[in-house]
């Protein structure tokens, strides 16, 4: 028998003020609003719990927090900060578990399916990714776990703050089914209303509801309404697709042109890229070379490849081509060196699988990962805050 589905979602809790905590813990247990940078549009893009007792939301302009809540702490925030935060948290994320999607800036999916054996049970990896978190970032993570995305990322938001929520295997749906229908990801004020008209309110009443009388209100989305109301959804844990890069770079401990260590190192990054790409069955048609010098100006240079590799001998051979370039053009010593893979296409061309060094280095790659498979990967990279946005609405 398979093991069921397990998807985990992790989810910062009150990301952009949790970090500006962790610089002004005095802050903490206090109405906090972060946003409104006058470069942006005037509006909070994160607000404390104690913040959310006086009615203020993300996304409300500023002007209105501040008559909502007069004697709250408004921070601008800096992005840069958040972004190495995020950075931090998929990586540590991405040590639990390969199959990783990274869906917001504070928040992924995981694949946990089977890896109960590793961790006791599904439960205890989700703690242990919890502490995890809060050791290294200080932190508070939530996670929620079902059989699909979408029960998970409900399953998170009710386990806030600092929670843990677990909905047992097969029980998707039994879960789902008190809740407003608004409490579903996708389901906004417009399909809200027009559920309403139809009464129903609750997410059992819309999985109760015959899939023909949702198809003559929202159209090809009737189905997948109802489907989600039940917690099914097939949508798999995958790199988004605007993630169309993997990347690894490293800055040196000291500037250096020792070509004995910067051929090791680009040998062992385009390893950890290499592992990353065939973990998600893609090819790469074009690979990017990265050197940031002493004076901290960088070069940045790409090889297009006749067809779609995987293997790390093919990426590194790319990448080295490019290296050895560059350090003939520039002499001063490298403080980073950084290499990526782009173009990404889920299979490669069969020219290069058919002859047999293909195969071999397809084999070795596939050998290498089994040994590697325990040390997890680092090559980093970073999701874009995706907005939700009502998804049941017809054009
Ligand atoms: N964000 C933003 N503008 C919005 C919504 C969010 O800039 N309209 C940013 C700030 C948030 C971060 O994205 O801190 C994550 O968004 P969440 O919706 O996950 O909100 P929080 O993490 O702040 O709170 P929660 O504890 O509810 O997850
Ligand atoms: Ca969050």
């Amino acid at each position: 028998m398979t093991a069921p589905r397990r998807i985990m979602h992790a989810d910062f809790d009150t990301f952009f003020v949790s970090v500006e905590r962790l610089d002004k813990p005095e802050l903490c247990s206090k109405p906090v609003i972060v946003g409104g940078r006058s470069d942006q549009r005037g509006v909070v893009s994160s607000a404390s719990y104690e913040a959310r007792k006086f009615g203020v939301r993300a996304g409300m302009p500023i002007s209105r927090a501040k008559r909502l809540c007069p004697k709250g702490t408004f921070i601008e925030g800096s992005f840069k900060k958040y972004l190495d935060y995020s950075m931090k948290l998929m990586f540590i994320l991405g040590e639990f578990s390969p199959f990783i999607e990274p869906v917001g800036i504070d928040e992924a999916f995981l694949d946990v399916t089977g890896f109960e054996s590793l961790h006791g049970s599904i439960h205890n990896m989700a703690q242990e990714i919890r502490v995890c978190v809060k050791k290294e970032l200080g932190l508070d993570v939530s996670i929620g776990i079902g059989g699909s995305k979408v029960t998970a990322k409900v399953a998170s938001k009710n386990a806030k703050p600092n929670g843990l929520l677990e909905v047992p295997a097969g029980e998707d749906a039994l879960f789902l089914a008190p809740m407003p229908v608004s409490k579903l990801p996708g389901i906004g004020d417009k399909t809200e209303k027009r559920l309403f008209s139809l009464g129903i309110k609750t997410l059992g009443q819309l999985a109760a509801t015959p899939e023909q009388t949702l198809k003559a209100y929202f159209g090809v989305y009737g189905r997948l309404l109802k489907e989600h109301a039940q917690g099914i959804s097939t949508s798999k844990v995958e790199l988004p697709p605007e993630a169309k890069s993997i990347s690894k770079e490293t800055t040196f401990m000291e500037d250096t042109r020792d070509i004995k260590f910067l051929r090791s190192m680009l040998s062992y990054m385009s390893e950890k890229v290499g592992k990353r790409l065939r973990e998600y069955g893609k090819y790469a048609k074009c690979i990017t070379l990265k050197v940031k010098y002493q004076d901290f100006t960088s070069a940045t240079r790409r090889k297009t490849l006749p067809h779609a590799i995987d293997s790390d001998e093919d990426i590194f051979s790319a990448g080295w081509e490019l290296l050895e370039r560059e350090l003939h053009m520039q002499k001063m010593l490298v403080r980073l060196l950084g290499i990526g893979v782009s173009y990404l296409s889920e299979g490669g061309t069969q020219m290069g699988l058919l002859d047999g060094s293909g195969l071999r280095k397809k084999r070795l790659s596939a050998a290498m990962d089994k040994i590697r498979h325990k040390y997890g990967f680092r090559a980093i990279y970073t999701g874009k805050t995706i907005e939700m946005k009502e998804i049941y609405e017809e054009e």
